[in-house]
């Protein structure tokens, strides 16, 4: 591993990030915290609602015994999430989009700032808080434009749940794999702002490294993954991904 001080990125990475026709980028919530989304873990209280651990309150046990409680909580985060911007992290995701060849952004953040920054076909492997789903036909619906979000179903009539992921859910149907695919093919995989504690994101990185892929950490502090990466960049997202778009 090969620490550097976060004004600088290796010639090695220079060159590669310069010749790559394949990029992979994954990201958690740390890729927002400059927006002022707060994070999970990273130094954010976001993790506590009405006394519940964020992975009780986001559970599919509190879903199927409260989903009055399950709305309230993401009611809660919509208004929060509501007024916020993407910062220059994710503007320059999206500019990446355009520069590679092959590029693939993989987000476990539910918080719909990606797609504000211009980015396109994404895989959000957790599911967006924008959207409602039926847990009946499980048609999807859009509740971004909605003050007051409707509860049930306007097709079948059955309860409209939030379309995240909860703990103890499984991933959309071919999200993972798609992302997994992706990762088997990258040339370069940066992982941003994220404890990659939760799985089975957090294994998309251990398959790019695994089929020979640079593994680059943007990251403040130190995460389960940095021994792994091939090179770890220590500080901010929306300060340490700009110096790329100036690289050229
Ligand atoms: C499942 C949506 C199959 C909802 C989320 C294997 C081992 C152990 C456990 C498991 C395992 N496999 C499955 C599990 C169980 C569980 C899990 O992983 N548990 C963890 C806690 C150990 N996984 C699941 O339940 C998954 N489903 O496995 O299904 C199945 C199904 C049925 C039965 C059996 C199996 C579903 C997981 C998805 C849950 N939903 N979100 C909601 O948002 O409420 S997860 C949610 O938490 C996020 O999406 C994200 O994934 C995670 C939070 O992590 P981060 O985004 O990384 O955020 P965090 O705050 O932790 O870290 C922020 C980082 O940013 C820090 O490192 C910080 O330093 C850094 N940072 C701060 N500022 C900046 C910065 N970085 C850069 N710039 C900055 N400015
Ligand atoms: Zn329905």
């Amino acid at each position: 591993m090969q620490a550097v001080s976060k004004q600088s990125i290796s010639e090695e990475l220079r060159r590669r990030f310069e010749s790559a026709g394949n990029v992979l980028v994954l990201t958690g919530a740390g890729v927002s915290a400059e927006s002022g989304v707060p994070t999970f873990r990273g130094g954010g209280n976001a993790t506590a609602w009405k006394g519940m651990p964020f992975d009780v309150i986001s559970s599919a046990r509190m879903l199927e015994r409260d989903l009055p409680a399950v709305w309230e909580w993401f009611d809660y985060r919509r208004n929060l999430l509501g007024p916020l911007e993407p910062n220059p992290a994710h503007r320059e995701i999206a500019r990446w989009q355009k520069q590679f060849q092959q590029f693939t952004l993989v987000t476990q953040n539910i918080d719909g700032l990606h797609q504000k920054a211009g980015s396109k076909d994404i895989i959000e492997l957790h599911g967006n808080i924008w959207r409602a789903r039926c847990v009946g036909c499980h048609t999807r619906c859009d509740i971004s434009n909605c003050d007051s979000v409707l509860r049930e179903c306007a097709g079948c009539g059955d309860p409209l749940r939030p379309d995240v992921v909860l703990f103890g859910e499984m991933l959309p149907p071919g999200a993972f794999e798609l992302a997994a695919e992706s990762a088997r093919r990258c040339e370069i995989c940066f992982v941003v702002g994220t404890s990659a504690i939760v799985y089975p994101a957090a294994s998309l990185p251990e398959i790019a490294k695994a089929a020979g892929a640079y593994l680059c950490e943007v990251n403040p502090e130190p995460t389960p993954l940095s021994d792994l990466c091939d090179e770890v960049l220590t500080g901010k997202a929306g300060e340490i991904l700009p110096m790329f778009g100036r690289l050229q």
